[in-house]
């Protein structure tokens, strides 16, 4: 089984709107004017690493913005230019920047995702995220269905599954929240969550939590996951309040190695405990604690949400964000990790700056998914990453994305053209025909 890394990529629409309460970073540069193409090329640059690396890599098609449909059924109606202007002037352009992201990037937000070693029946199942705590990102999920019931349509060997039902009570953010770990003791998923539905756990004081433990607790059942193999540890709310909206921001594992914050969960201590009583001594775990490591330092840098590949060798690299480079305490954290025994053999650093800023590092731009040799040859469409999709997609990107896009452009209705026809062509080239459907 090899995991396949599913890149995001960047839409026409990439902004920085400051959407999303709770994540430090979109907040700080909201307003800034964006560079969609430049964001979309860095994207490729990283996939094209990552493949050179020998992981198997594959893209996610961006989704349609601005999402005109969601305008017209809140009651804005005409042709596209009245529809935008009218939306514009709605709350100080807030609601044309939310039906405007181009979100569907960070495609660990996606799904949550059982490989079929782990399930009851066999299949690998995906369990698309109805991402109902930010509404911007809630306009992704039946879209993102599509698309995943495309690519992954053979029924004998997948299961996509519906979002789970919207509302406060099942709130889902998708593998962002999910570590999957495997030893020869075998495999166990961690899904994580940041309060109860109900009120009955410890929740965070200035920034929302997204998922909910009952959501979570769905997700398993979703899965068809042996019980005795998941884990629902609950985010430590100092951590959610330091900026850490999703468990990626301070935790990574992959198969026996898993290296976290001491803020990633509630009493830490105790889900190590665990996790070595279930995965036996072949885990291996680095924890940087808050003296190592201060909790500033690693929302700064982002280095937890470095990627955590296995290499073709069986040993793992780390591919981090260059701001963990640049900041002292991280890259220390990260030496450490590489110097101690277990399998990480090589750190590299990967400039995904465009979407950083936004609070998405080189982990939240990937879904990862463990797929056989039959099951990868079993995907639909051109999703595969090599060399010449690569060239392809960046010529794709030059003919079609802009390379300056401010608030008030959004309300300009050849932009929305412009990421159709881009869309619409994108089909073509992933042989994927979901987009021109729209
Ligand atoms: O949901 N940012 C995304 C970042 C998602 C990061 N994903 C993971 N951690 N896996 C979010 O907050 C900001 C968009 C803006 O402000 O324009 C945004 O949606």
């Amino acid at each position: 089984m090899a995991t396949v890394c599913f890149d995001g990529i960047v839409g026409p629409t990439h902004g920085h709107a400051g959407l999303s309460a709770g994540n430090l970073a979109a907040t700080r540069h909201a307003g800034e004017i964006a560079n969609p193409r430049a964001a979309a090329l860095e994207g490729i640059a990283k996939m094209r690493f990552v493949a050179k690396l020998g992981v198997r890599q594959a893209v996610l098609p961006p989704q349609p913005r601005p999402e005109l449909d969601a305008l017209r059924r809140l009651g804005f109606s005409g042709d596209d230019r009245a529809v935008l202007e009218a939306a514009a002037r709605v709350d100080g352009g807030r609601l044309l920047a939310l039906v405007s992201s181009a979100s569907a990037m960070w495609t660990a937000n996606a799904a949550t995702v059982a490989p079929s070693s782990d399930t009851a029946d066999g299949r690998v199942h995906l369990v698309v995220a109805n991402l109902c705590s930010m509404f911007h990102r809630s306009l992704e999920a039946p879209f993102t269905a599509r698309v995943l019931s495309a690519i992954f349509a053979d029924p004998a060997r997948f299961a996509v599954h519906e979002p789970l039902p919207a509302g406060e009570y099942f709130s889902d953010e998708g593998a962002a929240n999910q570590i999957r770990l495997a030893t020869r003791a075998g495999s166990l998923h961690l899904l994580a969550w940041g309060r109860s539905a109900f009120g009955d756990a410890p929740a965070p004081r200035l920034h929302p939590a997204r998922q909910t433990r009952q959501a979570s607790e769905a997700l398993a059942r979703l899965l068809a996951l042996d019980p005795a193999r998941v884990l629902f540890p609950e985010q430590d709310p100092a951590g959610i309040d330091g900026g850490a909206f999703h468990t990626d921001v301070l935790a990574v594992g992959n198969a026996n190695l898993l290296i976290a914050h001491e803020r990633a969960f509630c009493d830490v201590d105790r889900v190590i405990d665990q996790l070595r009583e279930r995965l036996g001594p072949e885990l291996f775990i680095a924890v940087a604690r808050e003296g190592e490591l201060s909790l500033d330092d690693a929302v700064g840098s982002y280095v937890f949400n470095s990627e955590l590949v296995t290499l073709p060798n069986g040993r793992m690299a780390l591919i981090a964000p260059s701001e963990a480079d640049s900041t002292p305490a991280a890259r220390r954290f990260l030496d450490r990790v590489v110097a101690e025994p277990n399998p990480v053999e090589a750190l590299h650093f990967v400039d995904v700056n465009a979407s950083m800023k936004n609070g998405g590092g080189p982990a939240c731009l990937r879904l990862a998914v463990p797929l056989e040799a039959e099951e990868e040859r079993a995907l639909s469409g051109r999703v595969l990453f090599d060399d010449e999709l690569g060239d392809e997609l960046e010529a794709w990107i030059s003919r079609h994305y802009r390379d300056r896009l401010a608030a008030k452009d959004l309300t300009d209705p050849e932009l929305a053209a412009e990421s159709r026809r881009a869309l619409v062509e994108l089909d073509n080239i992933l042989s994927l025909p979901v987009l021109g459907a729209c």
